[in-house]
């Protein structure tokens, strides 16, 4: 018998100022030690555009302009009962400057410098497509100890 998971819908934007975008080192929680986009779980009551925007102001201090739905991941970690649905954004503009904030470190990086080594092993995947301005959609499958087992990526 097989048991439904449960699933949680998160948010990720990337502001791409090619030949920059703007990443953050996450501090706590999930994925600390990592450098990231921006986001994080929906409140009561918000679509995923205005959680997705809360969340860049709430860790990197700047306001963005415009977001574009650029693709949905489904992560699975094995022995979680959880799985992890992550809709995934770009950003182009933005308002204020990056400020440090208790979760999130923000830097600039060149996208030729992106530290894949530094990031969730599922980025290597998707974030080519992403750069390239392509739509996608991903399945990663995690073991308990977060190393990516296997990996289903297509580009739309
Ligand atoms: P709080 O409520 O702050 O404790 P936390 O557990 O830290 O939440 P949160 O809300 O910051 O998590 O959300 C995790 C963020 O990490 C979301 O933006 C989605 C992103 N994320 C999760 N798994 C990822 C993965 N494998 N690859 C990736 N981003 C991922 O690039």
């Amino acid at each position: 018998m097989t048991t439904a998971l449960k699933k949680k819908v998160l948010t990720l934007c990337l502001l791409c100022q090619p030949p920059r975008i703007l990443l953050g080192m996450k501090k706590r929680g999930f994925g600390a030690g990592r450098w990231n986009g921006f986001g994080g779980k929906l409140e009561q009551g918000e679509t995923i555009e205005e959680a997705a925007k809360r969340e860049f102001l709430e860790e990197a201090g700047i306001t963005v302009g415009e977001i574009d739905k650029r693709g949905v991941l489904e992560f699975f970690f094995e022995g979680s009962p959880e799985m992890l649905e992550v809709h995934v954004f770009k950003a182009e503009e933005y308002e204020g400057e990056p400020v440090e904030s208790d979760e999130m470190k923000p830097q600039w990086f060149d996208i030729p410098a992106i530290p894949y080594d530094k990031m969730w092993a599922d980025d290597e995947f998707w974030f080519p497509i992403f750069l390239d301005g392509k739509k996608f959609t991903g399945k990663f499958y995690f073991d308990a100890d977060e190393n990516l087992l296997s990996h289903d990526v297509k580009a739309l």
